[in-house]
């Protein structure tokens, strides 16, 4: 079992105390360009940080700060800074538009926003006059940039307790509102000293790579909080193709890379296996791995992908293997810490080879702020997943299905109800229902069945503008790149909709 003291303060661990174990010239974040910034330098930036929240913002222990920007330097150094102020980071993709970042501003009510100055006007839109938004980069006076530079690089952080709530960290629910998970300082640092501590077994030597927005636990994990664990450096990249991912991780000297199947199916598509030579180990995960994309990563490259399964709820990665006991095909087994097991539709714990709910015990848990689906997620003590497997006799894990109509493209998860929301705000949009149809590139791809209103015509051209509209309202990523134009959608007798059919119709 993991024990940190009563007293814990996530930052403190991961820059102060990494200072003092790496040494102050270590390397830890690496920019595309060829910069670095050492250990000692973000230990600095993010005290100056701490004290424009403090000093400037008058934030206090627990006021929560939102943050919003693509994987870079800065990102990091606010991240920190909020933790060493005592307070709470809300993290968002920078993709979100107004009525996004409004619905989790109502849900997690920030005291201050820390906005990226590329993406400020829909951010200073859904702020109104509710809470301030600071630019970063944007090279004005009121920047943060300019802000923390009047500032000195010594701060005594505040002491937090261990369950103190470190991290709010949205995620797109199957009902269309968001779910706020809250995670405490000592989870944190829990998957570190877990999945990152016995699968990846990471050095100072390392440099870790990956395409996850920082907004996503995901990356948040494997690129700032295990590499700053154990003492590596990462390579932060902003919106990268597969193909830029590659070529910028082998530029860095890349050894561990954090991706979707997607992606690596991308890279071998273009020949270009050889990209991903630096690596010692190549972690998929974010959507099903199938054993013909590991054999093809295996067969191009010599690399034995390292599938997992994790979740925004536990924070990251609680099914995995490595080494020689990755077995192709399955997930893999618990990860030390973890327990898991396979329910019935009762809660009742099924045998070897009986297919149900994959449910997790460990030292991460699912606590959604002020949402009584609290009682789904977490029953007699299991985290009961959204997702369908099968376990063997070995204590392998095998993937079946999503259980829900969480739709997950290309690692990105996307609630089918949201994308439903924004087509039906077009005036030509009489219903329309949202399901995952397979897909061997994407994993899935948005599939949205519609009724149009009467009089308008189900063109190709009616298609295209339905998605550049969806891509108005919504993240562009969430755009249905299939639309189906029918007459009706499938209603049970009560009237409500039947997505499960439109879902076999198109596995038909
Ligand atoms: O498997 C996932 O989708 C996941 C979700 C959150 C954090 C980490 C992972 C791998």
């Amino acid at each position: 079992e993991l024990q940190y003291p009563d007293r814990l303060n996530a930052a403190t661990v991961l820059i102060d105390d990494a200072v003092e174990r790496f040494g102050a010239d270590s390397p830890a974040l690496l920019a595309p360009d060829g910069s670095r910034q050492s250990y000692g330098e973000l230990l600095a930036r993010s005290n100056q940080v701490a004290q424009v929240l403090t000093e400037d913002f008058g934030i206090v222990p627990g006021n929560r700060v939102m943050l919003r920007a693509p994987n870079n330097a800065w990102l990091v150094a606010c991240w920190l800074g909020v933790l060493k102020a005592g307070a709470v980071v809300v993290t968002t993709m920078p993709a979100l538009r107004v009525t996004e970042i409004g619905k989790l501003a109502s849900l997690t009510r920030p005291a201050l926003m820390l906005c990226d100055h590329r993406f400020i006007d829909d951010a200073q839109l859904a702020a109104g006059s509710a809470y301030p938004v600071v630019p970063v980069g944007s090279g004005e006076d009121k920047d943060l940039v300019a802000l923390a530079a009047t500032k000195s690089t010594e701060f005594t952080n505040i002491t937090t307790a261990a369950d103190d709530v470190a991290l709010l960290g949205p995620t797109s629910g199957t009902t269309g509102t968001p779910k706020i998970t809250m995670h405490f300082h000592r989870d944190i640092l829990a998957n570190a000293d877990t999945f990152a501590r016995h699968i990846l077994a990471p050095t100072p030597r390392d440099v870790f790579a990956g395409s996850p927005p920082l907004a996503f636990t995901f990356g948040l994990g494997g690129l700032v909080v295990f590499p700053l664990r154990f003492g590596a450096s990462t390579l932060l990249t902003e919106r990268t193709t597969p193909l830029e991912l590659a070529q910028l991780s082998h530029d860095a000297g890349a050894t561990i890379l954090f991706t979707a199947p997607t992606a690596y199916r991308a890279i071998l598509k273009e020949n270009r296996g050889d990209l991903l030579r630096t690596l010692r180990l190549a972690v998929s995960a974010g959507e099903h791995l199938p054993a013909a994309t590991w054999q093809a990563v295996k067969e191009a490259t010599g690399l034995e992908l390292i599938d997992g399964i994790g979740s925004t709820e536990l924070l990251h990665v609680f099914i995995s293997a490595a080494g020689a006991d990755i077995r192709p095909g399955a997930t893999g087994l618990a990860v030390p810490g973890y327990r898991a097991t396979i329910l019935d539709g009762e809660g009742a714990e099924l045998g070897p080879d009986e297919v149900g709910r994959l449910a997790i015990i460990g030292p991460t848990g699912c606590r959604y702020l002020d949402d009584e689906r609290q009682h789904a997620y977490v029953s007699n003590g299991w985290n009961v997943t959204g997702d369908t497997f099968v376990r063997d006799a070995d204590g392998y894990f095998t993937y079946q299905a999503r259980s829900d109509n969480m739709i997950v493209s290309s690692g990105y998860n996307i609630g089918g109800p949201e994308v439903e929301e924004a087509l039906i705000q077009h005036p030509d949009v009489l219903e329309t229902a949202v399901v995952a149809r397979p897909d061997n590139h994407r994993g899935s791809v948005v599939c949205a069945f519609v009724v149009l209103i009467e009089g308008i015509e189900g063109t190709e051209a009616k298609a295209v503008e339905l998605q550049d509209f969806v891509k108005s309202v919504i993240a562009p990523y969430k755009y249905p790149r299939d639309i189906r134009f029918v007459d009706e959608l499938p209603r049970n007798p009560s009237g409500k909709l039947q997505h499960f059919k439109l879902r076999e119709a198109l596995s038909e």
